[in-house]
Protein backbone atom coordinates (compact mmCIF):
# COMPACT_ATOMS: atom_id res chain seq x y z
CA UNK A 1 0.00 0.00 0.00
CA UNK A 2 1.43 3.49 -0.97
CA UNK A 3 1.60 6.65 1.28
CA UNK A 4 1.67 9.39 -0.67
CA UNK A 5 2.95 13.33 0.11
CA UNK A 6 1.87 15.69 -2.32
CA UNK A 7 3.81 18.99 -2.05
CA UNK A 8 2.41 22.32 -3.28
CA UNK A 9 -1.28 20.44 -3.85
CA UNK A 10 -3.22 23.75 -3.80
CA UNK A 11 -1.69 24.63 -7.03
CA UNK A 12 -2.77 24.34 -10.62
CA UNK A 13 -1.32 20.42 -11.09
CA UNK A 14 -1.91 19.57 -7.18
CA UNK A 15 -5.49 20.16 -7.04
CA UNK A 16 -6.27 17.84 -9.85
CA UNK A 17 -3.33 15.47 -9.20
CA UNK A 18 -4.30 14.72 -5.29
CA UNK A 19 -8.06 13.76 -6.30
CA UNK A 20 -6.58 11.19 -9.25
CA UNK A 21 -4.28 9.86 -6.66
CA UNK A 22 -6.91 9.40 -4.42
CA UNK A 23 -8.76 7.31 -6.58
CA UNK A 24 -6.22 4.86 -7.53
CA UNK A 25 -4.81 4.58 -3.66
CA UNK A 26 -7.88 5.73 -1.31
CA UNK A 27 -8.50 9.00 0.04
CA UNK A 28 -7.11 8.13 3.15
CA UNK A 29 -3.37 7.33 1.92
CA UNK A 30 -3.00 10.76 -0.08
CA UNK A 31 -1.30 13.63 1.86
CA UNK A 32 -2.06 17.11 0.58
CA UNK A 33 -0.03 19.75 2.18
CA UNK A 34 0.40 23.41 0.62
CA UNK A 35 1.70 27.59 2.39
CA UNK A 36 -1.63 27.82 1.21
CA UNK A 37 -4.95 26.52 2.25
CA UNK A 38 -6.26 24.48 -0.66
CA UNK A 39 -9.93 24.16 -2.29
CA UNK A 40 -12.68 22.61 -0.54
CA UNK A 41 -12.53 19.33 -2.98
CA UNK A 42 -9.32 18.72 -1.20
CA UNK A 43 -9.57 19.69 2.17
CA UNK A 44 -13.11 17.41 2.03
CA UNK A 45 -12.16 13.81 0.30
CA UNK A 46 -8.66 13.17 2.54
CA UNK A 47 -6.01 14.65 5.04
CA UNK A 48 -4.90 18.34 3.74
CA UNK A 49 -2.10 19.93 6.20
CA UNK A 50 -0.15 23.73 5.64
CA UNK A 51 3.27 22.64 5.51
CA UNK A 52 6.34 24.32 4.00
CA UNK A 53 8.72 22.19 2.19
CA UNK A 54 11.66 24.66 2.83
CA UNK A 55 11.22 23.33 6.65
CA UNK A 56 13.42 20.36 6.59
CA UNK A 57 12.78 19.52 10.02
CA UNK A 58 8.85 19.48 9.88
CA UNK A 59 8.85 17.81 6.77
CA UNK A 60 11.26 14.57 8.14
CA UNK A 61 8.96 14.36 10.25
CA UNK A 62 6.10 14.56 8.45
CA UNK A 63 7.37 11.46 6.28
CA UNK A 64 8.29 9.66 9.06
CA UNK A 65 5.42 9.74 11.12
CA UNK A 66 2.96 8.94 7.84
CA UNK A 67 5.27 6.26 7.10
CA UNK A 68 5.23 8.21 3.50
CA UNK A 69 6.40 5.87 0.09
CA UNK A 70 6.09 8.72 -2.50
CA UNK A 71 6.36 11.83 -2.41
CA UNK A 72 5.21 14.43 -5.67
CA UNK A 73 7.13 18.03 -5.17
CA UNK A 74 4.88 20.77 -7.18
CA UNK A 75 6.34 23.74 -5.04
CA UNK A 76 7.89 25.84 -7.11
CA UNK A 77 8.04 29.74 -8.26
CA UNK A 78 7.29 29.51 -11.95
CA UNK A 79 8.55 31.31 -15.18
CA UNK A 80 7.11 34.78 -14.49
CA UNK A 81 6.94 35.22 -11.52
CA UNK A 82 10.35 34.03 -10.90
CA UNK A 83 11.72 36.67 -13.20
CA UNK A 84 10.53 39.42 -10.80
CA UNK A 85 12.53 37.54 -7.45
CA UNK A 86 15.29 35.89 -9.62
CA UNK A 87 17.27 34.93 -6.16
CA UNK A 88 14.27 34.02 -3.81
CA UNK A 89 13.09 31.84 -7.09
CA UNK A 90 16.04 30.30 -7.07
CA UNK A 91 16.82 29.56 -2.89
CA UNK A 92 13.00 27.69 -3.11
CA UNK A 93 13.19 26.35 -6.26
CA UNK A 94 16.69 24.54 -5.63
CA UNK A 95 16.67 24.10 -1.83
CA UNK A 96 13.07 22.38 -1.75
CA UNK A 97 13.84 19.71 -4.30
CA UNK A 98 17.42 18.90 -2.51
CA UNK A 99 15.82 18.88 1.29
CA UNK A 100 13.73 16.04 -0.86
CA UNK A 101 16.23 14.15 -2.75
CA UNK A 102 18.52 13.95 0.56
CA UNK A 103 15.07 12.63 2.96
CA UNK A 104 14.67 10.32 -0.29
CA UNK A 105 18.54 8.94 0.35
CA UNK A 106 17.70 8.30 4.24
CA UNK A 107 14.28 8.03 4.65
CA UNK A 108 14.05 3.66 3.59
CA UNK A 109 10.33 3.76 3.19
CA UNK A 110 10.38 6.60 0.92
CA UNK A 111 10.63 5.11 -2.41
CA UNK A 112 9.79 6.80 -5.18
CA UNK A 113 9.88 10.72 -6.41
CA UNK A 114 8.26 12.79 -8.77
CA UNK A 115 9.39 16.33 -9.34
CA UNK A 116 8.70 18.25 -12.79
CA UNK A 117 10.72 19.94 -14.90
CA UNK A 118 9.57 21.96 -17.85
CA UNK A 119 10.15 22.96 -21.71
CA UNK A 120 12.19 26.17 -19.53
CA UNK A 121 15.20 24.08 -19.47
CA UNK A 122 15.59 24.84 -23.01
CA UNK A 123 16.76 28.79 -24.48
CA UNK A 124 17.87 30.36 -27.82
CA UNK A 125 20.27 28.24 -28.70
CA UNK A 126 17.61 24.77 -28.73
CA UNK A 127 16.44 23.57 -32.07
CA UNK A 128 13.24 24.84 -31.97
CA UNK A 129 11.05 22.90 -34.04
CA UNK A 130 10.60 19.11 -32.79
CA UNK A 131 13.03 19.47 -29.63
CA UNK A 132 15.00 16.18 -29.09
CA UNK A 133 15.51 15.06 -25.77
CA UNK A 134 19.36 14.75 -26.00
CA UNK A 135 19.68 18.59 -26.61
CA UNK A 136 21.72 22.11 -25.84
CA UNK A 137 19.80 23.20 -22.37
CA UNK A 138 21.22 26.60 -21.93
CA UNK A 139 17.71 28.43 -20.50
CA UNK A 140 17.78 32.36 -20.50
CA UNK A 141 15.35 32.49 -16.96
CA UNK A 142 16.08 31.95 -13.78
CA UNK A 143 13.31 29.49 -13.34
CA UNK A 144 14.90 27.59 -16.76
CA UNK A 145 18.28 27.41 -14.81
CA UNK A 146 16.68 26.18 -11.58
CA UNK A 147 15.04 23.13 -13.64
CA UNK A 148 17.99 22.52 -15.61
CA UNK A 149 20.42 22.31 -12.29
CA UNK A 150 17.45 20.31 -10.77
CA UNK A 151 16.79 18.07 -13.37
CA UNK A 152 20.95 17.03 -13.06
CA UNK A 153 20.88 16.63 -9.10
CA UNK A 154 17.64 14.35 -9.63
CA UNK A 155 20.22 12.10 -12.43
CA UNK A 156 23.05 12.65 -9.44
CA UNK A 157 20.82 11.30 -6.92
CA UNK A 158 20.04 8.18 -9.27
CA UNK A 159 23.36 7.91 -9.99
CA UNK A 160 24.87 7.57 -6.70
CA UNK A 161 22.53 6.89 -4.75
CA UNK A 162 20.04 5.27 -6.72
CA UNK A 163 17.19 7.33 -5.77
CA UNK A 164 14.08 6.29 -7.59
CA UNK A 165 13.23 9.95 -9.15
CA UNK A 166 11.39 10.25 -11.72
CA UNK A 167 10.47 13.92 -13.85
CA UNK A 168 8.74 15.27 -17.06
CA UNK A 169 9.51 18.48 -18.68
CA UNK A 170 5.65 19.56 -18.97
CA UNK A 171 4.76 22.11 -21.48
CA UNK A 172 2.59 24.69 -20.57
CA UNK A 173 -0.57 22.79 -18.74
CA UNK A 174 -3.89 23.88 -19.36
CA UNK A 175 -7.09 23.50 -16.80
CA UNK A 176 -10.06 25.27 -15.31
CA UNK A 177 -10.24 23.74 -11.78
CA UNK A 178 -7.24 26.10 -10.69
CA UNK A 179 -6.05 29.27 -11.63
CA UNK A 180 -2.38 28.86 -13.28
CA UNK A 181 0.60 29.79 -10.93
CA UNK A 182 2.61 32.93 -12.79
CA UNK A 183 3.98 31.22 -15.66
CA UNK A 184 4.17 32.51 -19.12
CA UNK A 185 2.02 29.54 -20.50
CA UNK A 186 -0.57 31.14 -18.42
CA UNK A 187 -2.46 33.18 -20.90
CA UNK A 188 -3.69 30.02 -22.78
CA UNK A 189 -5.93 29.36 -19.64
CA UNK A 190 -6.90 32.69 -18.85
CA UNK A 191 -8.28 33.25 -22.45
CA UNK A 192 -10.93 31.03 -21.90
CA UNK A 193 -11.72 32.62 -18.38
CA UNK A 194 -12.05 35.97 -20.26
CA UNK A 195 -13.91 34.72 -23.33
CA UNK A 196 -16.85 33.46 -21.09
CA UNK A 197 -16.65 36.90 -19.03
CA UNK A 198 -15.77 39.78 -21.30
CA UNK A 199 -15.56 37.82 -24.83
CA UNK A 200 -12.23 39.76 -25.06
CA UNK A 201 -9.14 39.18 -23.99
CA UNK A 202 -6.02 41.05 -24.18
CA UNK A 203 -2.75 39.04 -24.79
CA UNK A 204 0.51 39.45 -23.49
CA UNK A 205 2.51 37.55 -25.45
CA UNK A 206 2.19 38.44 -29.70
CA UNK A 207 0.14 36.54 -32.44
CA UNK A 208 2.72 34.11 -33.27
CA UNK A 209 4.25 32.78 -30.38
CA UNK A 210 3.72 29.31 -30.67
CA UNK A 211 4.82 27.13 -27.01
CA UNK A 212 3.91 23.15 -26.76
CA UNK A 213 0.80 22.77 -24.28
CA UNK A 214 -1.05 20.03 -22.84
CA UNK A 215 -4.58 19.31 -21.74
CA UNK A 216 -4.36 19.04 -17.29
CA UNK A 217 -6.16 15.35 -18.22
CA UNK A 218 -3.32 14.26 -20.21
CA UNK A 219 -0.64 15.58 -18.34
CA UNK A 220 -2.09 13.96 -15.27
CA UNK A 221 -2.44 10.62 -16.76
CA UNK A 222 1.49 10.85 -18.51
CA UNK A 223 2.80 11.55 -14.36
CA UNK A 224 0.63 8.51 -13.47
CA UNK A 225 1.95 6.32 -16.45
CA UNK A 226 5.50 7.32 -15.66
CA UNK A 227 5.37 7.06 -12.02
CA UNK A 228 3.41 3.34 -12.37
CA UNK A 229 6.17 2.45 -15.18
CA UNK A 230 8.78 -0.66 -14.16
CA UNK A 231 12.45 1.37 -13.74
CA UNK A 232 13.75 -1.01 -15.85
CA UNK A 233 11.49 0.50 -18.56
CA UNK A 234 13.12 3.70 -18.01
CA UNK A 235 16.33 4.92 -19.77
CA UNK A 236 16.08 8.79 -18.59
CA UNK A 237 16.90 9.81 -14.91
CA UNK A 238 16.75 13.54 -15.41
CA UNK A 239 13.50 14.28 -17.06
CA UNK A 240 11.27 12.83 -19.89
CA UNK A 241 10.40 15.39 -22.81
CA UNK A 242 6.49 15.31 -23.24
CA UNK A 243 5.49 17.35 -26.08
CA UNK A 244 1.39 17.88 -26.28
CA UNK A 245 0.24 19.87 -29.17
CA UNK A 246 1.62 23.05 -30.13
CA UNK A 247 -0.44 26.53 -31.17
CA UNK A 248 -0.21 29.73 -30.57
CA UNK A 249 -2.81 32.87 -29.21
CA UNK A 250 -3.99 33.32 -32.57
CA UNK A 251 -4.84 29.83 -33.36
CA UNK A 252 -6.37 29.19 -29.75
CA UNK A 253 -8.65 32.86 -30.33
CA UNK A 254 -10.07 31.34 -33.87
CA UNK A 255 -10.95 27.86 -32.10
CA UNK A 256 -12.61 30.32 -29.56
CA UNK A 257 -14.49 32.28 -32.11
CA UNK A 258 -16.14 28.92 -33.68
CA UNK A 259 -17.89 28.80 -29.61
CA UNK A 260 -17.99 32.40 -28.81
CA UNK A 261 -17.96 34.58 -32.59
CA UNK A 262 -18.14 37.72 -30.93
CA UNK A 263 -14.94 36.93 -29.29
CA UNK A 264 -12.28 39.69 -29.50
CA UNK A 265 -8.24 39.16 -29.23
CA UNK A 266 -5.71 42.67 -28.70
CA UNK A 267 -2.33 42.25 -27.78
CA UNK A 268 -0.08 44.39 -25.50
CA UNK A 269 2.88 41.57 -25.37
CA UNK A 270 5.21 41.88 -21.96
CA UNK A 271 8.22 40.63 -20.37
CA UNK A 272 6.85 37.07 -20.96
CA UNK A 273 6.97 37.21 -24.62
CA UNK A 274 11.07 37.71 -24.26
CA UNK A 275 10.88 34.30 -22.09
CA UNK A 276 8.13 32.71 -24.95
CA UNK A 277 10.79 33.64 -27.84
CA UNK A 278 13.67 31.05 -25.88
CA UNK A 279 11.22 28.55 -25.71
CA UNK A 280 10.66 25.48 -28.43
CA UNK A 281 7.63 25.51 -30.36
CA UNK A 282 7.26 21.70 -30.37
CA UNK A 283 8.63 18.66 -28.26
CA UNK A 284 9.75 15.62 -30.31
CA UNK A 285 8.53 13.03 -27.11
CA UNK A 286 9.40 10.12 -29.17
CA UNK A 287 11.75 8.06 -26.10
CA UNK A 288 8.48 8.83 -23.72
CA UNK A 289 5.92 7.39 -26.30
CA UNK A 290 7.92 4.36 -26.86
CA UNK A 291 9.84 3.40 -23.07
CA UNK A 292 6.22 4.69 -21.07
CA UNK A 293 3.51 5.24 -23.69
CA UNK A 294 3.21 8.99 -23.24
CA UNK A 295 0.14 9.75 -25.24
CA UNK A 296 -1.66 13.26 -25.92
CA UNK A 297 -5.56 12.97 -26.52
CA UNK A 298 -6.75 16.61 -26.16
CA UNK A 299 -5.74 18.20 -29.54
CA UNK A 300 -6.68 22.07 -29.85
CA UNK A 301 -10.39 21.83 -30.81
CA UNK A 302 -11.29 19.04 -27.69
CA UNK A 303 -9.19 21.10 -24.85
CA UNK A 304 -10.80 24.10 -25.97
CA UNK A 305 -14.73 22.60 -26.08
CA UNK A 306 -13.58 21.04 -22.89
CA UNK A 307 -11.80 24.42 -21.32
CA UNK A 308 -15.02 26.09 -22.22
CA UNK A 309 -17.71 23.99 -20.94
CA UNK A 310 -15.01 23.86 -17.34
CA UNK A 311 -15.38 27.52 -17.35
CA UNK A 312 -18.60 27.53 -17.72
CA UNK A 313 -19.49 25.18 -15.00
CA UNK A 314 -17.40 26.85 -12.48
CA UNK A 315 -19.05 30.71 -13.37
CA UNK A 316 -22.34 28.87 -13.03
P1 LIG B 1 1.35 26.49 -8.96
O1 LIG B 1 2.06 27.77 -8.74
O2 LIG B 1 -0.06 26.53 -9.44
O3 LIG B 1 1.37 25.62 -7.63
C1 LIG B 1 2.50 25.54 -6.82
C2 LIG B 1 2.02 25.41 -5.38
O4 LIG B 1 3.17 25.33 -4.56
C3 LIG B 1 1.20 26.62 -4.91
O5 LIG B 1 -0.06 26.18 -4.43
C4 LIG B 1 2.04 27.23 -3.80
O6 LIG B 1 1.28 27.73 -2.72
C5 LIG B 1 2.88 26.03 -3.37
N1 LIG B 1 4.12 26.42 -2.69
C6 LIG B 1 4.94 27.45 -3.03
N2 LIG B 1 5.95 27.51 -2.14
C7 LIG B 1 5.77 26.49 -1.25
C8 LIG B 1 6.46 26.07 -0.09
N3 LIG B 1 7.56 26.69 0.33
N4 LIG B 1 5.98 25.00 0.58
C9 LIG B 1 4.85 24.36 0.18
N5 LIG B 1 4.13 24.74 -0.90
C10 LIG B 1 4.59 25.81 -1.60
O7 LIG B 1 2.26 25.61 -9.93
P2 LIG B 1 1.81 24.40 -10.86
O8 LIG B 1 1.45 24.98 -12.17
O9 LIG B 1 0.88 23.52 -10.15
O10 LIG B 1 3.23 23.70 -11.06
C11 LIG B 1 3.66 22.65 -10.24
C12 LIG B 1 5.03 22.20 -10.70
O11 LIG B 1 4.98 21.84 -12.09
C13 LIG B 1 6.12 23.27 -10.60
O12 LIG B 1 7.35 22.65 -10.30
C14 LIG B 1 6.20 23.84 -11.99
O13 LIG B 1 7.46 24.37 -12.26
C15 LIG B 1 5.94 22.60 -12.81
N6 LIG B 1 5.43 22.92 -14.15
C16 LIG B 1 4.20 23.47 -14.31
C17 LIG B 1 3.73 23.78 -15.59
C18 LIG B 1 2.39 24.39 -15.81
O14 LIG B 1 2.09 24.80 -16.95
N7 LIG B 1 1.53 24.49 -14.80
C19 LIG B 1 4.56 23.52 -16.69
C20 LIG B 1 5.83 23.00 -16.48
C21 LIG B 1 6.24 22.67 -15.21
C1 LIG C 1 5.52 28.54 -17.08
O1 LIG C 1 5.03 29.15 -18.04
O2 LIG C 1 6.35 29.00 -16.29
C2 LIG C 1 5.11 27.09 -16.90
C3 LIG C 1 6.06 26.20 -17.59
C4 LIG C 1 5.91 25.90 -19.02
O3 LIG C 1 6.99 25.72 -16.97
N1 LIG C 1 3.78 26.95 -17.37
Amino acid sequence: MERILVIGAAGQIGSELVMALRKIHGNGNVYATDLKQGPKELLESGPFMLLDVMDDKRLIHFVIRHKITQIYHLAAVLSGNAEKLPLQAWEINMQSLLNILDLAREVDDLKKIFWPSSIAVFGTTTPRYNTPQLTITEPNTVYGISKVAGERWCQYFFDKFGVDVRSIRYPGLISHKTEAGGGTTDYAVEIFYEAIKNQKYECFLKKDASLPMMFMDDAIKATLNLMESPLENLSIHSSYNVGGISFNPDDISKEIKKHIPEFEITYKPDFRQAIAETWPASIDDSLAQKEWGCKTEFELPELTEAMLKGVREKFA
